[in-house]
């Protein structure tokens, strides 16, 4: 069928011309031919989908990579200070759609593939994600590199090329399960390997002292990072970054050659394994000795790599110049820290600048603090990282005693100020010397040593300055910070919801919102209109077709699309409360199997979508995916009440799959317990595309209310200042749980959902405190008050035109949480860095 008709076509109707610049459609669907013959990676005369993906995101990469050698070339001549934000991870997802689309040559090769019988939306779902993180964190890394092209900042992003990305996860009648996602198993066109930017890494090893009293760290063992680069185009602009990742190589002495040929294979290759085991997966299981050496390992590795290229670049730059000095450094470099992953980064640039480049501890730290900022990413106690002193000796010795005369120095400054009469100093401290257990504590280090540290929405930044970091503002109070997250409105709008995207253009009378999306606010004035009205819903309904054939496709449950889609998608936590949204569900369902015929008729049908992953250890997550997909199993084939509710775990979350679910979204549950979701970043997507929220006054939820109105926002829940007392009051036995609550427990209990044992999962919500008990999450308290916003919720829904008005709201006051807007702030105010356009 199709695919031989293509192959025809790709054989005798384009004439094999290559022009990497060609714009026409004839001319680009001559230069995919170009690249289906001279860039194999298959048998030659095939041209199915798959072929014709890596044709067609090759030609895609010759332009790209023109303009990228253009922005590193204006880069180096016109020498700005750049930012460099250190990552451990980076969820890209899929590249083609998205170069297309910043190079606005999508109808371009939309029309070329065509000849060929293909259609672009196919070919780019060929594409695998690269999904090299876990969550918001790591995409937030990657909006963030969109913003940075787009604004034409010079900025780059570093982070490690893992083999294995983050596990794909399918369900099983046991419930989730792991298997390794082989992103590179084929061949990723979106990178280019620079054989030439190599560092050594070294671990282990000992320190030696100079007789002049220097220090050097010699010895263990070492391993290469080299460099492979993605490009990332702005929107609508030359200017195309980089994203560097770094693979870890054995070098090649390492391969012992005699020992191979005396039969010991094994042997003779023990380092090139190791040296491979580094960037193998991301986030290795941290449960044994082991798995924490290798985690720190990945850790040191990408920012000893990223600094020695930041210094290269930095004295490369300065090369034939009269004179020049070290203190310009933080005039030419900053360097963001995700969180506290890449916190080695800090006594790494100590060590680089003291014992290779000859600088004292004085005018080092000057150097240092200047350069390094912080982002602090949650308050949750198990995720601030605390690694072992004794491991840390081990690996990194040098960098222990600079960490130790970090805190030492800060210990000094501290003694006799009334921080230390009041006896703060010793959880201010950046080590922790408990003899049971000695650790570093990396947010501390980060504080101490970083100019400007960040929390990720007002409520969080709040949170960090009167608690977390509370006893540090005293000492800087300018150093603390807001900078609330943002997303791309290039990819979770203009590229997923082309539909809606045509309509906002239409009545805005400008696609200018793509770039400044405050223009969004110009739909109020039309949110009442029949008219939009109708294209609004006209755009929804298609969103939510697509979105059923999805369902219908990866679990084989028929969906409705004119029932009011529900959805809550987000990595499995209990703080998340994935429990809460299955409990209400429960109890809806055992109420619609009470009702007459006459009230079901009266009810709101409902299709409630939950998805996302839980960590491969975290057992109690894993249960609650279990019991999302037994309750399914048990309502969707209920024929008294399945037309009235559905419910269904979406397998495999990740950013292509968010990419058809937002867009045809209607209403988005963000229900954390108040004061642990830092941000949240899809509540933003959603609210975008006009989806509705239901949510608790939790991260940037308190400010998306502000700016849709409080009126379009379906709040319910404690607030963060109840939290503390509530819980508490819960220890205290004073708690009274509502009957709807016990009811829906009840119901699991009865053993309707199966057999599976559900009882930890509902003792974690019952006692007064306990491991894993005593309700800490504070999901008993909220029920009711959630279930009273789901009436609301049903209730507004009925009022078809209230609905849509409330939707056109949503996204017309969804123009603040732009990254761009977030990333011009880093830029004014943490980076002082400025555009840098390639003419
Ligand atoms: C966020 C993480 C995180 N905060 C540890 N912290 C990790 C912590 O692999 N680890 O060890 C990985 C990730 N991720 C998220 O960051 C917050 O929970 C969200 O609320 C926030 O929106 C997002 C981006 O700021």
């Amino acid at each position: 069928g199709r695919a031989a008709a293509a192959a025809a076509a790709f054989s005798s109707k384009v004439p094999a011309v290559a022009n990497p610049l060609a714009e026409k459609p004839e001319e680009i669907a001559s230069n995919i031919n170009y690249h289906a013959q001279f860039s194999p990676h298959f048998s030659p005369f095939k041209f199915e989908l798959e072929q014709a993906y890596y044709a067609t995101a090759e030609s895609v990469r010759d332009r790209l990579i023109r303009q990228w050698n253009e922005t590193f070339l204006h880069f180096h001549k016109v020498d700005p200070k750049q930012t460099y934000y250190l990552s451990m991870e980076f969820l890209q997802g899929r590249a083609l759609s998205n170069a297309v689309g910043n190079l606005n040559i999508q109808d371009a090769y939309a029309d070329a593939l065509r000849q060929f019988g293909l259609k672009l939306e196919e070919i780019a779902e060929q594409e695998k994600d690269a999904a090299l993180g876990n969550g918001g964190l790591g995409r937030l890394a990657s909006c963030f590199l969109d913003s940075m092209a787009t604004l034409n900042l010079p900025a780059w992003g570093y982070g490690l090329r893992y083999r294995y990305g983050l596990f794909k996860q399918i369900i099983t009648r046991e419930g989730q399960e792991e298997l390794a996602e082989e992103w590179l198993e084929k061949f990723s066109p979106w990178e280019v390997v620079r054989h030439d930017i190599k560092y050594p890494v070294r671990f282990f090893g000992h320190v030696e002292v100079n007789p002049n009293g220097s220090r050097k760290w010699v010895g263990g063992e070492v391993v290469q990072a080299l460099a492979y680069d993605v490009p990332i185009p702005g929107y609508q602009t030359k200017n195309t970054i980089s994203l560097r990742l770094w693979e870890a190589k054995a070098c090649a002495e390492d391969f012992n050659l005699f020992l191979f040929n005396d039969g010991q294979h094994e042997s003779a290759s023990v380092l090139h394994s190791r040296a491979q085991q580094i960037c193998a997966v991301l986030y290795p299981g941290d449960a044994t000795e082991d798995g924490k050496l290798l985690r720190l390992k990945q850790q040191f590795f990408l920012c000893s790599a990223s600094l020695q290229d930041i210094i290269f670049r930095f004295k490369e730059r300065r090369e034939g110049k009269e004179s020049w000095t070290w203190s310009e450094f933080p005039s030419k470099v900053a360097v963001q820290l995700n969180d506290t992953h890449p916190t080695l980064a800090i006594p790494e640039l100590m060590r680089l600048l003291m014992d290779d480049e000859g600088l004292g501890w004085d005018e080092a730290w000057d150097v240092t603090t200047r350069t390094i900022a912080y982002t602090n990413h949650t308050v949750l106690p198990e995720a601030l990282e605390k690694w072992s002193q004794p491991v840390m000796w081990k690996l990194l010795p040098r960098h222990m005693e600079i960490i130790e005369e970090i805190d030492k120095r800060f210990a000094a400054m501290i003694s006799a100020t009334r921080l230390d009469l009041e006896n703060k100093l010793p959880t201010m401290r950046i080590l922790d010397n408990n003899p049971q257990k000695p650790v570093v504590r990396m947010a501390n280090l980060c504080v101490v040593s970083s100019h400007a540290v960040n929390g990720v929405a007002q409520l969080h930044s709040d949170i960090l300055k009167s608690e977390l970091f509370a006893d540090y503002v005293s000492i800087w109070p300018k150093k603390f910070q807001n900078k609330t997250n943002g997303i791309t409105p290039r990819r979770w709008l203009r590229f997923c919801s082309p539909e809606l995207s045509r309509i906002i253009t239409k009545w805005l009378k400008t696609d200018q919102w793509v770039t400044n999306l405050d223009l969004l606010t110009g739909l109020r004035q039309f949110a009442d209109n029949e008219d939009l009205q109708a294209e609004w819903l006209s755009a929804k309904m298609a969103n939510k077709r697509r979105l059923a054939q999805y369902i219908l496709q990866v679990t084989g449950v028929s969906i409705d699309p004119d029932s009011l889609f529900d959805i809550q998608v987000k990595r499995i936590h209990e703080y998340k409360r994935q429990l809460l949204n299955i409990l209400g569900v429960i109890y809806r369902y055992k109420k619609l199997k009470e009702m007459s015929p006459e009230q079901l008729k009266n009810t709101t049908p409902r299709t409630v979508m939950i998805g996302g992953k839980a960590f491969a250890t975290y057992t109690n997550a894993k249960r609650i995916v279990k019991l999302v997909n037994d309750v399914g199993a048990v309502v969707n084939t209920d024929p008294e009440v399945n037309s009235y509710l559905k419910v269904v775990f979406v397998p495999n979350y990740n950013v292509s799959v968010a990419e058809m679910l937002i867009p045809g979204s209607e209403l988005s549950q963000h229900i954390s317990t108040a004061g642990m979701e830092a941000s949240g970043t899809s509540n933003m997507k959603f609210a975008l595309n006009g989806c509705l929220i239901i949510g608790t006054l939790d991260g940037a939820n308190v400010e998306i209310r502000e700016e849709i109105g409080e009126e379009n926002f379906f709040l319910f829940g404690a607030t963060a200042e109840d939290v503390p007392r509530l819980r508490k009051e819960r220890e205290n036995g004073m708690f009274k749980p509502d009957p709807r609550f016990e009811e829906a427990k009840k119901f699991i209990r009865s053993g309707i959902f199966g057999s599976y044992d559900y009882n930890p999962l509902l003792e974690s919500l019952e006692g007064n405190s306990g491991y894993g008990r005593g309700d800490y999450f504070l999901v008993g308290h909220d029920f009711p008050s959630y279930m009273d916003a789901q009436e609301r919720v049903d209730a507004a829904y009925r009022d078809r035109k209230r609905w849509l008005k409330m939707s056109i709201l949503s996204t017309a006051g969804s123009g603040k949480f732009s990254s761009d807007r977030t990333i011009a702030q880093y830029a004014k105010e943490i980076w002082n860095i400025e555009e840098c356009r390639v003419p």
